[in-house]
C-alpha cells in the first residue's frame, strides 16, 4: 500500500506503450494501467492526496514518558557485555566525520564502561604485599613504587627482629623466618617465603617473577621495567637470574664466611666485575631509567658499600668499579624513598655477622 516502488501496473504500462497504435489493445491497457496508478502510486497523480488505511493499523502501546536518550541502548548493542548508552554528541565530536565520530564515541563508551566496572569493584585493584624488613627481595616494593601501585604491606612478625635491628647478637634471620604466618603458609605453601604479592586475592610468588607481574599488570602506569625487544628482555632475564643464583650468594658467602673469606671476596669481586661490564656506557642496566636488572640488582645498589664498610671489607672500590660504583649511588638517589634505613641495615648485618 502506497508504496513508490515499481508496480505490476508501472510495469506493464512500459510494456504496452512498445506496443502499436492500432492495436484495439492499447485503449483497454490504458484504462487497466490508469486504475493500477490511481490505485498503487494516487500521490504521483493527485496533489494533497492522504492515504487512508484499507485495513486497521494494528495499535502498539506507547510509553507514558519518553525514555530518556542517555538510557537508551546504543545501536552498537554492548561492549564486552556491558551496555552501551546513548550520549548526547560532545560539542568536541560534531565537526567530525561521521565514520570518526563513531569511532570517538565508542572509545568514549568503553571509558564509561571501565569506569562503571571500577566503580562496581572496589576491590578490583586490592594490592597486599607479604615482606620482612631489610630482605634483599624488598626489590617488589621498588616495582611498585616505581607504578605508583598503591598496596597494603603485611610484615611477617619475627620474633628477634628489633634485636638484630640494633644489631645485637640474636637468633638467625633464618630461624627466625621459620615462625611461618597463617597468611604466609596460605599464600605460598610451596616455597613458605616472602615476598608473596596478593593481587585481588591471587597469590604470586618469587621476587622477579612478582616484578615481572607488575610490570606487565600496571603496564600503562610508569615508565616500563622490562624492555620491549624480545633479545634485550631475555638478555635482562639473564642478568637478573646472574645476581640471583651468582651474585646474591657469593657476596653472602663473602659477608659472612670465616674461614675462607678471602677467596670468597676475591670471587665475588669477579662476579662484581662481570656485572659492571654489563653496564657499558650507560648510566642504568636498564639505560637512562631503571629498568628489570636494577631492581633485581638492589642488594648491590643499597646493601654493599654500608655493608663492607661495617664489615671492613673491600668488595668494591671506586678504583677497581668506578661504573658500578656510581650505579650504586645512582640507584639509591632514585628508589631511596623505598629502601631501608642505613642504620638499620648496618645493624642487621652485624648481628648476623656475630651470629654466624
Ligand atoms: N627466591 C626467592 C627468595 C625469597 C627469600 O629467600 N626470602 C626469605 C626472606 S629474605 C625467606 O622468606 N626466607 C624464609 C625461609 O627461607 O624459610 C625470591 O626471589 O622471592
Amino acid at each position: 500500500m502506497g508504496g513508490t516502488g515499481c508496480s505490476t501496473g508501472q510495469i506493464l504500462g512500459v510494456f504496452v506503450f512498445h506496443l502499436p497504435p492500432w492495436n484495439g489493445f492499447v485503449p483497454r491497457m490504458w484504462n487497466t494501467m490508469f486504475y493500477h496508478f490511481k490505485t498503487n502510486i494516487p500521490h504521483v497523480f493527485f496533489k494533497n492526496y492522504t492515504f487512508v488505511p484499507s485495513r486497521p493499523v494494528p495499535s502498539r502501546s506507547v510509553p507514558s514518558r519518553p525514555v530518556p536518550s542517555t538510557y537508551q541502548t546504543h545501536p552498537y548493542g554492548s561492549i564486552h557485555g556491558l551496555p552501551c548508552y546513548n550520549q548526547k554528541t560532545p560539542t568536541y565530536m560534531q565537526g567530525l566525520q561521521p565514520s570518526t565520530r563513531r569511532y570517538a564515541h565508542l572509545v568514549s563508551q568503553i571509558i564509561t564502561n571501565v569506569n562503571i566496572i571500577l566503580q562496581r569493584a572496589p576491590s578490583f585493584n586490592e594490592v597486599m604485599l607479604l615482606g620482612v624488613w631489610g630482605s634483599p627481595f624488598s626489590r617488589v616494593e621498588i616495582a611498585l613504587k616505581l607504578k605508583g601501585v598503591k598496596y597494603e604491606y603485611v610484615e611477617e612478625d619475627l620474633p628477634n627482629k628489633t634485636l638484630r635491628l640494633r644489631g645485637v647478637k640474636a637468633e638467625s634471620y633464618e630461624e627466625d623466618l621459620q615462625n611461618k604466618s597463617a597468611l604466609l603458609l596460605k599464600y605460598n605453601p610451596v616455597h613458605k617465603k616472602v615476598p608473596v604479592l596478593v593481587h585481588n586475592e591471587k597469590p604470586i610468588a618469587e621476587s622477579l617473577v612478582i616484578v615481572e607481574y607488575i610490570d606487565e599488570t600496571w603496564k600503562h602506569q610508569g615508565s616500563p621495567i622490562l624492555p620491549e625487544d624480545p633479545y634485550q628482555r631475555a638478555n635482562a632475564r639473564f642478568w637478573a637470574r646472574f645476581i640471583d643464583e651468582k651474585c646474591k650468594p657469593g657476596i653472602i658467602k663473602a659477608f659472612f664466611e670465616k674461614e675462607e673469606r678471602l677467596k670468597a671476596v676475591d670471587e665475588a669481586r669477579g662476579l662484581l666485575k662481570l656485572l659492571e661490564n654489563e653496564l657499558k656506557d650507560n648510566k642504568f642496566f636498564g639505560g637512562e631509567t631503571i629498568g628489570f636488572v636494577d631492581i633485581a640488582a638492589n642488594l648491590i645498589g643499597h646493601w654493599l658499600k654500608p655493608a663492607q664498610e661495617a664489615l671492613e671489607l673491600g668488595l668494591l672500590s671506586k678504583e677497581k668499579s668506578p661504573k658500578l660504583w656510581d650505579w650504586c649511588d645512582e640507584f639509591v638517589s632514585v628508589v631511596k624513598e623505598t629502601l631501608p634505613s642505613t642504620d638499620n641495615l648496618i645493624g642487621l648485618i652485624l648481628s648476623r655477622a656475630s651470629s654466624t
